[in-house]
């Protein structure tokens, strides 16, 4: 399998609140090179470059003044003479004017946000859009007749919507990959996720569509970040009614009925029949993982690759979280090598 990667991530490092202090985040430059150690260390494939693409593929997923906000956001921040990383302050909740665009950076920065785990540093938007990039490669890779490609992208996207950054995303990579199949002339298209965090942002951008099913596996909202979606009852809307799956897991759950779970999933995603299938593939489920709170082993992980190919597409990974811990490598190719000895 090949795999698509840019040393460009390492522009992006931020910070983020740990029990009051702004402190380096989890989601720190090095994971992205645990796991390309890993893929050269077990000679998973060729490693290649992103291409550049266009910014209207990432205006299909997101809005246009989204995209323009995140490319001028470190300029209109600087030239209120500030240095130190953007993060948002305010939030435009519930009864706010919510529709209401300031035009100051400090109300800008709320308005596309849903937390301040997404900072915006000086060189933010070039690895964000590299990451995106990535993404697009790797769906290329598959028009091109790979039947997989892993997209090793850094920073993550899944909690990007269409008009809103968080939870250490910007561009939602995946979403962006899995609309220019569409675009590029697919039916139909699906993602999965199985990061241990719902997708809320991938959820946001297909809950009205029928051409784009959404499933994901991820700790149950009232316990789990990011705490407001992910509900089982979230099914989409309109055209998009049936095709948004969401299976909310308690607390310390293990391979036993994370499996029986994923099961479920592909065997709705086989039904669904689309042309390619995106993975969130996020690794925060692994036990020692410091964010999450599911119990996954590193080998539990091959399953979750086995299980995948049985949806019985092509398949596109695109690196989603995973922290801190060496297994991140581990865990990610366990996966890929899973899904590689049953489609072989
Ligand atoms: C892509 C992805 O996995 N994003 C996750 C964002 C999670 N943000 C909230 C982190 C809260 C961390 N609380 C840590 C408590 C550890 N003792
Ligand atoms: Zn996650």
């Amino acid at each position: 399998m090949f795999t698509v990667f840019s040393d460009s991530h390492r522009l992006h490092h931020g910070t983020e609140l740990k029990d009051g202090v702004l402190k380096p985040s989890f989601e720190q430059p090095s994971r992205a090179d645990t796991v390309h150690k890993r893929v050269k260390q077990v000679g998973l494939g060729q490693i290649i470059e992103p291409r550049a693409f266009d910014r209207s593929c990432y205006v299909n997923a997101h809005s246009e003044r989204y995209v323009t906000f995140l490319e001028t956001a470190w300029s209109e921040w600087c030239a209120t003479g500030r240095t130190h990383d953007a993060l948002p302050l305010v939030w435009p909740v519930r009864d706010l004017a919510n529709e209401h665009v300031p035009t100051f950076i400090d109300g800008k920065l709320g308005f596309y946000a849903m937390d301040a785990g997404s900072p915006i540093t000086a060189t933010t938007w070039q690895a964000v859009k590299t990451s995106a990039d990535i993404a697009l490669t790797g769906l290329a890779l598959i028009d091109e007749g790979h039947d997989s490609a892993f997209a090793l992208c850094r920073p993550p996207g899944h909690h990007a919507a269409r008009e809103y950054m968080g939870g250490y995303c910007y561009l939602n990579n995946a979403a962006i990959a899995a609309q220019q199949a569409i675009t590029q002339g697919a039916k139909r298209v699906a993602v999965l996720d199985v990061d241990f965090h719902h997708g809320n942002g991938t959820q946001n951008i297909f809950y009205g569509r029928g051409d784009v099913m959404f499933v994901s596996l991820h700790g149950e909202p009232a316990v789990s970040y990011p705490y407001y979606s992910g509900f089982s009852h979230e099914v989409g809307v309109g055209h998009g009614e049936g095709c948004n799956l969401n299976y909310p897991l308690p607390k310390n759950t293990t391979w036993e009925s994370y499996r029986t779970a994923l099961l479920h999933a592909c065997k709705k995603l086989q039904q669904f029949a689309p042309e390619v299938l995106v993975v969130s593939l996020g690794v925060d489920t692994f036990k020692d993982d410091p964010i999450s709170h599911f119990l996954l082993e590193s080998e539990d992980f091959i399953g979750i690759g086995e299980l995948i190919a049985d949806v019985g597409c092509p398949t596109l990974f695109v690196m989603e979280g995973g922290y801190m811990v060496d297994e991140i490598g581990i865990n990610a190719v366990n996966v890929l090598h899973g899904y590689e000895s049953k489609r072989a």
